[in-house]
C-alpha cells in the first residue's frame, strides 16, 4: 500500500469552520428580532422533517462565548458566520436595531480577542418575512432593500471585519425556494425561480457597491456559490446537452453575470418558454458585474445528468429533500442519476475529485480572484459512545480526502487561500431539520452539550501543522 506524502498549504492559508444564523442562533423573538421566511416555514407543518424549528437550534445566541472557546481550543484560524437580517432590521426595511449589530459586534470582538479571523456572510437564507409578503426575491425591491441592509452591517462592523461575503448560495434562495419549494417560502414558480436568481444577483452587485462605500480599502467582498459540478452521464450528444443546460440553470445563471457581465444566451433561450426575461433592466448586468476580490465555492458533492432515457428518474430530488416540482425552469425533463460511490447520510456520493475541477474551473475563469472553499462536509450518523465521545472516522476519511483535492488544485495553480469546514455544530439542517448532524463538534439537542468529535481533533492538528498528513 501506498502512503500520501505529507501536504503543505501555503503560509497563511485560513483553516476555518462555518456556520448560519438560522442554523445555530436560537433566541427567534428576543431583542426584538422577526420571523424570516424560515420561521414561517419551519412552522408550516409538514415543511421541516418531524416539525423541528430553529427556535433554540444550538441557542448560540446565548453560548457564543463557549463556542468561540471550542474554536480557539481546537486553534481554529478562521470563523465564518451569518447575520440574521431580521435581528439586525426587524422589518428589513428601516433603521436597524442597536441590540441586534450589538451581539454581532460582541461576537466579532470576542473571536477577534482569540485571533480568530472574522467572515461575515450577509445573507444564508433567512429573508425577513416582511419582504417575502411584500413579494420577496421576485420583486425588485428586495434587492434595493438588501443594499441598505448591506451598508447597515458594513457600518457597524466594517472597523473589525475585513472579510465580507454578501451571498450565500443564491442557487438554494432561488431555485429551492420559489422552484421546488422545499426551501422557504415553499413557492412553486417557475418564472419566480428566474426572477429571484436575477435580484439576488442584483443584491449582490449593489450589495458589493454598498459595502464598498463604507468599508476601508483593505476590506475584502466576495460572494459564496455553490456551483454545481455537473456530469454528463455518457458522452452522448444529448446527455453533454443535458449537462449544459442544468449548468447554465445551477452555476452559469450567476457566475456569468457576477464574473462576465452577462447572462448567457443559451440560458435564456433554454428558459424562453417560462419567460421573456423582461425582468432584467439596461444597466442591471453591469450593477451585477462589481469587481469582487474572492469567490467562494461550497462543495459537497456532484451531479450525474441525462437526456431524458424513459428509465426510472430522481424525481425533483434536490438533496435537500424531494418535492413533486422540479425546480429545472425550461429543463424539467432533464435526468438525475445518483453518483457512483460511498454515500454519506445526506445519500451523497463522496467523490472528491469534483473539488478539484470546481477549483480549476473557476481559477481559469475568474483569474485574479482569490478562492475561499466557504463550506466542504458531511453528515453522518454520529453517536457518543458509551463515555460520551463522538468517533466520526468517515468525516474524517470525507475531510481528508477533500483537502488532498483542494491541495491538487493549489498545485495546479489554483489561489485558494482557505477552507471552512461545515460545520463547527451540527445544526438545524433547513429542511432536514436536526436529523442531519455536519458539525465537526457534536451537539446534543436536549442539554445542548457541546462535544467535538474526533475529526474536530484531527482537523485541528491539520490546522495546527498547515498541512495534510497521510492517511493512517
Ligand atoms: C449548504 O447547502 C448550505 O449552505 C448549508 O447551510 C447547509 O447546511 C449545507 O450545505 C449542508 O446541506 O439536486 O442539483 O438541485 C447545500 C445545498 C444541496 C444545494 C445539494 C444543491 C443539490 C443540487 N445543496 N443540492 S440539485
Amino acid at each position: 500500500m501506498t502512503q500520501n506524502p505529507p501536504r503543505a498549504f501555503p503560509a497563511d492559508f485560513l483553516w476555518g469552520s462555518a456556520t448560519a444564523s438560522y442554523q445555530i442562533e436560537g433566541a427567534a423573538r428576543e431583542d426584538g428580532r422577526t420571523p424570516s421566511i424560515w420561521d414561517t416555514f419551519a412552522h408550516t407543518p409538514g415543511k421541516v422533517f418531524a416539525g423541528d424549528t430553529g427556535d433554540v437550534a444550538c441557542d448560540h445566541y446565548h453560548r457564543w462565548r463557549e463556542d468561540i472557546d471550542l474554536m480557539s481550543e481546537l486553534g481554529l484560524g478562521a470563523y465564518r458566520f451569518s447575520v440574521s437580517w431580521s435581528r439586525v432590521q426587524p422589518t428589513g426595511r428601516g433603521p436597524a436595531v442597536q441590540r441586534g449589530l450589538d451581539f454581532y459586534r460582541q461576537l466579532v470582538d470576542g473571536l477577534l480577542e482569540k485571533g480568530i479571523t472574522p467572515v461575515v456572510t450577509l445573507y444564508h437564507w433567512d429573508l425577513p418575512q416582511d419582504l417575502e409578503d411584500t413579494g420577496g426575491w421576485p420583486e425588485r425591491e428586495t434587492a434595493e432593500r438588501f443594499a441598505e441592509y448591506a451598508r447597515i452591517v458594513g457600518e457597524a462592523l466594517g472597523d473589525r471585519v475585513k472579510l465580507w461575503a454578501t451571498l450565500n448560495e443564491p442557487f438554494c434562495s432561488s431555485f429551492l425556494g420559489y422552484g421546488s419549494g422545499v426551501h422557504a417560502p415553499g413557492r412553486h414558480e417557475p418564472e419566480a425561480v428566474l426572477k429571484s436568481a436575477h435580484h439576488l444577483n442584483l443584491a449582490h452587485g449593489l450589495g458589493v457597491q454598498a459595502l464598498r462605500s463604507v468599508l476601508p480599502r483593505d476590506a475584502q467582498i466576495g460572494v459564496s456559490l455553490n456551483p454545481g459540478v455537473i456530469r454528463p452521464r455518457t458522452d452522448a450528444p444529448a446527455d453533454l446537452d443535458a449537462a449544459r443546460r442544468i449548468d447554465a440553470l445551477h452555476t452559469r445563471i450567476f457566475s456569468d453575470p457576477m464574473l462576465h457581465g452577462g447572462y448567457p444566451a443559451d440560458l435564456r433561450e433554454d428558459t424562453a418558454r417560462v419567460s421573456d426575461w423582461s425582468f432584467v433592466r439596461p444597466g442591471d448586468e453591469a450593477t451585477i458585474h462589481q469587481e469582487i476580490d474572492f469567490l467562494g465555492l461550497n462543495y459537497y458533492t456532484p451531479t450525474i445528468v441525462s437526456a431524458p432515457s424513459g428509465e426510472e428518474r430522481v424525481a425533483g430530488n434536490d438533496g435537500h429533500g424531494v418535492s413533486e416540482y422540479s425546480q429545472w425552469v425550461g429543463s424539467e425533463d432533464v435526468e438525475f442519476h445518483p453518483a457512483p460511490g460511498e454515500r454519506t447520510d445526506m445519500g451523497w456520493a463522496v467523490d472528491p475529485t469534483g473539488l478539484t475541477d470546481l477549483l480549476l474551473r473557476f481559477h481559469r475563469e475568474a483569474p485574479g480572484v482569490a478562492l475561499y472553499i466557504t463550506e466542504n462536509g458531511a453528515a453522518f450518523e454520529d453517536k457518543p459512545d458509551a463515555s460520551g465521545a463522538v468517533h466520526d472516522p468517515e468525516r474524517i476519511a470525507y475531510l481528508h480526502g477533500h483537502l488532498t483535492a483542494v491541495h491538487k488544485a493549489i498545485e495546479q495553480g489554483a489561489d485558494v487561500r482557505g477552507y471552512y469546514v461545515w460545520s463547527l455544530l451540527d445544526n438545524f439542517e433547513w429542511a432536514y431539520g436536526y436529523s442531519k448532524r455536519f458539525g465537526v463538534v457534536h451537539v446534543d439537542f436536549e442539554t445542548l452539550e457541546r462535544t467535538p468529535k474526533s475529526s474536530a481533533r484531527w482537523y485541528a492538528s491539520v490546522a495546527a501543522a498547515n498541512e495534510l498528513p497521510a492517511l493512517a
